[in-house]
């Protein structure tokens, strides 16, 4: 029983093959596996779509279906068919010749002439019953040889050109429920379905758009005895034409059955049109628009670029290359110098803290450096601080270098500067500042003295003192430091300085050396050990300047009382004395009184014996004030905040003589 079913239902399978295969029944979606006949402009194309005409003027296109279909004289022939088709005009005002569906007894049309001919008939045979052809055209021009008045009209033909029926192009909107025009020549893809009932002999045309389902009323539907059309052979297939005015006609999806309903062709299955091809002149407008596009917005790009990531970058510049950073490199390590990056602001820029790629934390200081002029020496000097090497010095990474700023990279230091440490609610341990002031000795007689030229920090106060994690003390911001050969005489030069640590002589001699650098460490012991500014307005006359209040505090005997209330009971005070004696030696009026660093890392060390001092008003350096200060400080209140304000962060610039 059940061999019985499966035999039953191969046969069937077998059967209905046999049908395909026969030419009574077949779908074609790729014409590559159609068997095709072409002859004239038809060509099957590459992606298997059938291409009738091509840009060829006054020709003809055909393609059949090879395999002829026996037609039998009587009432049961029926056919059904649909397939997808498209013109495309070369210009879009005249459309040029059309095409049409063809039942012919020959599949060879060559005879056929072009023009409004559409490749079916010829002048001589045009309107003879021998050529027994059955066609739907679907023109797209009026001829005056066919009869015609609409340029936009499908037709009945039998055996002649000129129409037996002929209606504009249109459809059935099933959702309007009335009749929409459509475009034959529109370049869109359109479905046609043209069925022929033979009992009822009605042939019926129905045209859609590709996405519209089959209308439920047909375009045409006339009543036609095709049996007297027709002798006992039959092909189905196409023919097209163009005449003055070009254009393509494509196939791209053909079903068709004979005694039946052809299978519904699958939408998605068909093909796309070929990009519309562009003349010459448009493809090289487009192909200029597209480059100038291209330029203008590789130009803005590069110009953002450019303006976000600008650097200068000379000639001579070449051999420091290995202490350059890229812009685009801090830029990023700063997330783009965001406010909340700002470790601290100086008189001249800020600094960022930074995140290298490869994890390391560095520092930014973007310092604003308007002339161009002697900019290679200070790069060179940079350069040679990069070389620097001191337990007690914050390491100079490198720098870059944009227009009219400078960018300096160092070492990240984890706490800050001494001057935010020792003036915030963190409590500084005795030792903890001993030896931070060690530290900075050491580092300052390394710059004198241990290095082939000498180094001149020229800067040395609180603020440029930074601490790492294990609150060592390394001298920082070398943005004034000047090298000179040992033994030269210095020549004036621009004197800078913080207000406060600059010793009174640069005002007078317009020169700095070692000594003025000792006469600033000497104002940064007194500020360390005693907790205050070394001018502080906000004081009594008496204690508004550090070293003067000092020196009195030595002269009655009472040193200690000017050691850092907050350390109170938990100072040595041998030490404290010492440091307190160092830092007044250091502050004399008479530079060559002071230490050099060598003594003074040596008295530190104990090694040797810190010599008598007086405490002498005479022989005391006071700093150099600028009068605007003083002015300040008579007005108390308000301004004075202000005062203590430029105190912190204004380097004062002025001209020696
Ligand atoms: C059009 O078809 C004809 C006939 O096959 C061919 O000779 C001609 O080169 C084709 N023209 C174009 C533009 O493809
Ligand atoms: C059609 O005509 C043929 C002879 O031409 C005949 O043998 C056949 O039975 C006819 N079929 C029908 C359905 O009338
Ligand atoms: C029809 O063909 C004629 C002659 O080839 C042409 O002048 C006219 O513009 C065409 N009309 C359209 C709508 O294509
Ligand atoms: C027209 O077609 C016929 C074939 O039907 C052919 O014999 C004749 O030569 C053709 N005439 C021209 C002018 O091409
Ligand atoms: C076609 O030929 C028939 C006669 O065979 C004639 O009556 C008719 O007018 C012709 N039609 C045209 C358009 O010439
Ligand atoms: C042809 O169209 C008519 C009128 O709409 C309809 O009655 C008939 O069933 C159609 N025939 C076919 C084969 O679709
Ligand atoms: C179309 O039909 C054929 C066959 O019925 C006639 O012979 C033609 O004369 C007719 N042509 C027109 C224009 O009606």
């Amino acid at each position: 029983m059940e061999s019985h079913i499966f035999l039953m239902i191969t046969s069937f399978c077998v059967i209905s093959m046999v049908l395909a295969q026969d030419g009574n029944q077949f779908v074609h979606y790729d014409f590559r596996k159609a068997d095709l006949y072409v002859d004239g402009m038809a060509t099957i194309e590459d992606d298997g779509r059938l291409k009738l005409t091509n840009n060829t003027k006054k020709a003809t296109g055909h393609a059949f279906h090879k395999k002829p279909i026996s037609f039998i004289k009587n009432t049961s022939f029926s056919f059904s068919t649909e397939f997808i088709f498209a013109i495309i005009p070369e210009e879009s005002t005249s459309y040029g010749q059309g095409m049409a569906f063809v039942i012919s007894p020959s599949i060879d049309l060559r005879y056929g002439a072009a023009t409004s001919y559409l490749g079916i008939f010829n002048r001589t045979n045009d309107n003879k019953t021998e050529n027994h052809i059955l066609a739907v055209e679907l023109d797209t021009n009026a001829s005056s040889e066919a009869l015609e008045e609409s340029d936009n009209h499908v037709g009945i033909d039998i055996n002649s050109i000129v129409s037996n029926y002929s209606v504009d192009a249109s459809y059935f909107d099933d959702t309007l429920g009335r009749r929409k025009s459509l475009l034959l020549a529109s370049k869109q893809r359109i479905h046609i379905w043209i069925e022929y009932d033979g009992e009822k002999m009605l042939l019926n045309v129905t045209l859609a758009p590709l996405e519209t389902p089959k209308p439920s009323l047909p375009l045409l539907s006339r009543s036609i005895d095709i049996s007297k059309i027709f002798k006992e052979q039959i092909y189905f297939g196409f023919s097209g034409s163009t005449g003055t005015i070009r254009s393509n006609q494509y196939v791209l999806g053909w079903s068709l059955a004979i005694g039946g309903k052809a299978e519904s062709l699958d939408i998605s299955k068909v093909l796309d049109l070929p990009q519309p091809p562009h003349n010459h002149m448009e493809l090289i407008l487009a192909l200029v628009a597209t480059i100038a596009f291209l330029v203008i917005a590789c130009g803005i790009a590069y110009l953002y670029h450019q303006n976000r990531y600008a650097e200068v970058f000379e000639q001579w510049e070449r051999e420091y290359s290995p202490q350059r950073f890229s812009f685009r490199t801090l830029y990023k390590a700063t997330k783009g110098f965001k406010e909340n990056r700002i470790l601290g602001a100086g008189g001249f820029g800020k600094v960022y803290k930074g995140d290298l790629l490869d994890g390391t934390q560095i520092a930014v200081k973007r310092v604003s450096h308007g002339a161009e002029q002697g900019m290679q020496e200070y790069v060179s000097e940079i350069a040679t601080m990069g070389r620097l090497a001191h337990r007690n010095l914050v390491q100079l990474r490198g720098y870059c270098r944009r227009k009219g700023e400078l960018l300096l990279v160092y070492e990240y230091m984890p706490n800050g500067s001494l001057s935010d440490y020792l003036f915030s609610s963190n409590n500084l341990s005795w030792s903890q500042r001993v030896h931070i002031l060690k530290g900075v000795s050491e580092a300052l007689h390394y710059l004198h003295e241990g290095w082939a030229q000498v180094v001149l920090h020229r800067d040395i106060k609180a603020s440029n003192i930074l601490l790492d994690s294990n609150l060592n003390g390394k001298v920082g911001d070398f943005g004034l430091a000047r090298f000179h050969e040992r033994g030269v005489v210095l020549e004036p030069t621009r004197v800078v300085g913080t207000i406060g640590y600059m010793a009174p002589e640069v005002s007078t001699m317009g020169v700095a050396n070692e000594l003025t650098d000792v006469y600033a460490f000497g104002a940064l012991v007194l500020e360390v050990v005693c907790g205050r500014r070394p001018i502080d307005l906000d004081r009594s006359p008496e204690e508004k300047i550090l070293v003067e209040w000092v020196a009195r505090c030595g002269r009655n005997d009472r040193l200690m009382d000017s050691v850092d209330s907050k350390l109170a009971g938990s100072f040595k005070a041998d030490e404290a004395k010492l440091l307190l004696k160092l830092g007044m030696l250091c502050l004399q009026s008479d530079p060559q009184k002071r230490p050099t660093m060598k003594d003074i890392t040596e008295y530190l060390e104990q090694k040797k014996n810190i010599p008598h001092i007086a405490f002498d008003t005479t022989e005391i350096g006071r700093p150099i004030i600028p009068q605007i200060i003083n002015e300040m400080g008579a007005s108390q209140g308000t301004t004075s905040s202000l005062a203590s304000f430029w105190y912190d962060t204004i380097t004062v610039l002025f001209r020696g003589r």
